[in-house]
């Protein structure tokens, strides 16, 4: 018989949330996401009954695909929409092939979500960045999370030793149209002001195009495009 904390089966997992679209994926214990930075400092989510494991997908949010990253209000974005598709599908899959429950995650922590970049960097997909994001070898941080919890001990992918910032010249930090890192660290209230300026100059379409809406914001990316890493 497999154990639920059998490493082949963390590995089927990652594999069937690959292959259904998402272009990163990970697994974090849910003992240790309750005792990560984000969660201790900002309180800790209601978690549902049983949940032992996280599984955390990120979607690459490439340069040149900027609308999956517009905010319309209909479940978020284009991205947000493809990684809740995905989501559903591990549900269904996880439940069939190993008899496990799985919930998706809101996306915000106020409505019962966790905070993603401490689950992806607990699952080893990389490390938060000067820039104040998670940063993956891969696509650096262009990239978009949302989790899952599922009801089984899952084998965890480990946190990785990467430290791409130490040599850098921090791009991302000088480029910031509201000098949010002014005070050596990353201040909310100034990026803040930025989303605030991004929703009231939001976009107004009169042309309808496939899987977007009339009306919807774009907001700053600065600094994450910005980063070097893995482009
Ligand atoms: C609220 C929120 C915002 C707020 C406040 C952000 C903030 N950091 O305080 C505002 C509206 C300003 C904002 C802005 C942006 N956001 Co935002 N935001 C969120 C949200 C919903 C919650 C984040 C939060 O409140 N964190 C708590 C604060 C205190 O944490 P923090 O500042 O990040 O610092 C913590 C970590 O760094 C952690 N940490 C530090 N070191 C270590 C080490 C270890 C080992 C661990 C485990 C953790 C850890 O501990 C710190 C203290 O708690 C998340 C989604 C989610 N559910 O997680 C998205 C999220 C963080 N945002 C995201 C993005 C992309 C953005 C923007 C680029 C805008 C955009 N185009 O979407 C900017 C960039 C801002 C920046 N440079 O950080 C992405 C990040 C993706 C990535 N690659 O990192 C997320 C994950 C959403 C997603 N769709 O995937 N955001």
């Amino acid at each position: 018989m497999v154990s639920s904390s059998d490493p082949d089966v963390s590995t089927q997992i990652i594999a069937q949330a690959k292959s259904s679209g998402a272009s990163l994926a990970g697994i974090a214990s849910i003992r240790s996401l309750r005792n990560s930075p984000s969660h201790r400092v900002h309180g800790k989510p209601v978690w549902p009954q049983g949940a032992k494991s996280v599984l955390i997908l990120g979607l690459h949010h490439k340069e040149t695909e900027p609308e999956l990253d517009w905010w319309d209000g209909n479940k978020g974005s284009p991205g947000n929409r493809r990684l809740i598709n995905v989501a559903n599908g591990l549900i269904e899959w996880l439940k069939k092939e190993f008899n496990s429950n799985a919930y998706d995650l809101p996306y915000h922590v106020e409505k019962g979500g966790i905070f993603l970049k401490d689950a992806a960097v607990l699952a080893g997909l990389g490390t938060i960045g000067m820039n104040n994001l998670l940063i993956t070898p891969e696509f650096g941080a262009r990239v978009r999370f949302r989790a899952l919890v599922v009801d089984r001990g899952l084998e965890p992918t480990s946190p990785i030793d990467f430290a791409p910032c130490e040599s850098c010249d921090m791009h991302c930090r000088q480029v910031c149209l509201q000098k949010a890192f002014r005070s050596g660290s990353y201040s909310r209230t100034f990026c803040n002001e930025q989303m605030e300026t991004d929703r009231a100059t939001r976009v107004i379409v009169k042309e309808e195009k496939k899987d977007l809406p009339f009306e919807y914001i774009k907001y700053c990316r600065a600094c994450e495009l910005a980063c070097p890493v893995g482009k």
